[in-house]
């Protein structure tokens, strides 16, 4: 997934250009950017801005546009006339959700958009917007309005709109409440949600809060779960955040867990086989994904609960965690020790059609009798699937695509489908489902 930043640059990384690439690569989206001006600032001091030619503003936006699936846009700091002129023509006949941050002022003082540009920003931007981010002075700057109460907000939030914003949030740091809440406005419908509040000034909260909602939304989540969830993710960015020059602290985005970014698309992309329903074994299912070289199964990533079905549906019920899976985890713990490439699995219903399958697309399939194992791994609880494994792959020079058991009194048959990630795992099902 790719999103497209517009905006300003900031030379201190807290906000900006540098700072949305930052947050667009911390939640596992690649970034590109048009610069549209240039800011020299500290997190102590802002000290001159210039914008950047609208040709070369052009060029930019033109150059990634011609090469990359965008799905989405965010815009900054857009500074002058000419550059929201530039912008508009450029996008206004694009298909691509637009995140609107509005940008005025830096938090050290410094202008980010020139007063007379102010007419051409509410008449040409905000029209193009899928969704507006204002906190309440932004807000109030727009619509001319004053904003004292949620009343009042939501009052502002229907005028943006009206001026042809498609959706609204107004963020709500600065209203007088305990806990930081902000307000969505989406196809008529008010949403409110709520953090706790911080009470440390940062540089670049803000923009981690619109590019993280850019980014949500690019993965196709719907508008109140991207607002809630950018408004957590720029929470935890603003309580990570660090004095890293003299003034300011930085808000810094947590790094994006790859693993787990991979094995959620994969177990998305799982649930939405057709057909998959037949393959979810009584026990139902689970999806795991380990670091390299796991010590134990906390190193390996799965679902706490499991992928389920109820009739032909089929739903992911609990959320990942490290130890998560006990079953699948254990088999790709033991699997590690002789071949470490293999660091995915997922469990389905045994069928000996689809192990017939399995050997007619050539995957790699072995074995293991339950009931040839010792009376003392049996009664061992976790030693079973170590076992199994151990001894199915104990003659292998190969890493297996599938080991199977047949089950045993009171256990059910399983097909454990392994791979070097959940992509590779999903390759090998589709081929056998
Ligand atoms: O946080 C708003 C912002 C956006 N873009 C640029 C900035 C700032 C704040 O300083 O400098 C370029």
């Amino acid at each position: 997934m790719n999103v497209l930043s517009i905006a300003g640059s900031d030379p201190s990384s807290g906000a900006g250009i540098q700072g949305d690439i930052k947050t667009f690569t911390s939640l596992g989206a690649y970034g590109v950017g048009a610069i549209t001006a240039l800011t020299s600032q500290n997190s102590s001091k802002f000290f001159k801005s210039e914008p950047a030619s609208s040709e070369i503003i052009k060029s930019q936006i033109r150059s990634v546009l011609s090469d990359f699936k965008i799905d989405a846009i965010k815009i900054g700091m857009v500074y002058d006339k000419k550059t929201i002129k530039t912008i508009h023509s450029e996008l206004k006949n694009l298909k691509v959700p637009i995140v609107l941050d509005p940008i005025f002022e830096s938090t050290t003082g410094g202008t980010l958009l020139l007063a007379n540009a102010f007419s051409d920003f509410k008449k040409l931007l905000i029209p193009l917007s899928y969704v507006i981010t204002p906190n309440v002075p932004e807000a109030e700057r727009i619509t001319g309005m004053k904003i004292k109460s949620w009343g009042d907000a939501k009052k502002v939030a229907q005028k943006i709109n009206s001026m042809g914003a498609k959706n609204v949030i107004i963020k709500g740091g600065h209203m007088q409440d305990d806990k930081v809440t902000d307000l969505l406005l989406e196809n008529k419908k008010f949403y409110m949600f709520s953090q706790k509040r911080l009470t440390r000034e940062n540089h670049g909260g803000g923009c981690i809060f619109s590019a993280a909602l850019c980014v949500n939304i690019a993965k196709g989540k719907g508008l109140l779960e991207s607002a809630s969830l950018a408004q957590k993710i720029s929470f935890e960015s603003i309580k990570n955040s660090a004095r890293v020059g003299k003034g300011l602290s930085i808000a810094r985005q947590k790094n994006a867990d790859i693993i787990e970014y991979d094995l959620s698309i994969a177990i998305n992309q799982f649930v939405n086989i057709k057909g998959i329903y037949n393959y979810i074994p009584e026990v139902q299912t689970n999806f795991v994904f380990s670091k390299p070289c796991p010590e134990s199964i906390s190193h390996i990533l799965g679902l706490e609960g499991r992928i389920v079905k109820t009739g032909e549906l089929v739903a992911v019920v609990g959320t990942l965690k490290y130890g998560g899976s006990k079953h699948v985890a254990n088999a790709v713990l033991e699997i590690t020790r002789k071949f470490p490439s293999i660091r995915s699995a997922v469990n389905i219903r045994y069928d000996n059609r689809i192990i017939k399958k399995a050997i007619a697309a050539r995957l790699c399939v072995a074995y293991y009798d339950r009931v040839l194992e010792s009376h003392d791994t049996k009664v061992t609880e976790g030693k079973t699937i170590s076992w199994g494994i151990k001894s199915a792959i104990e003659k292998l020079e190969n890493p297996p695509d599938i080991i199977y058991h047949r089950g045993d009194v009171g256990k059910e048959p399983m097909i454990l489908l392994f791979g070097k990630t959940p992509k590779d795992v999903l390759t090998k099902l589709v081929k056998i489902v």
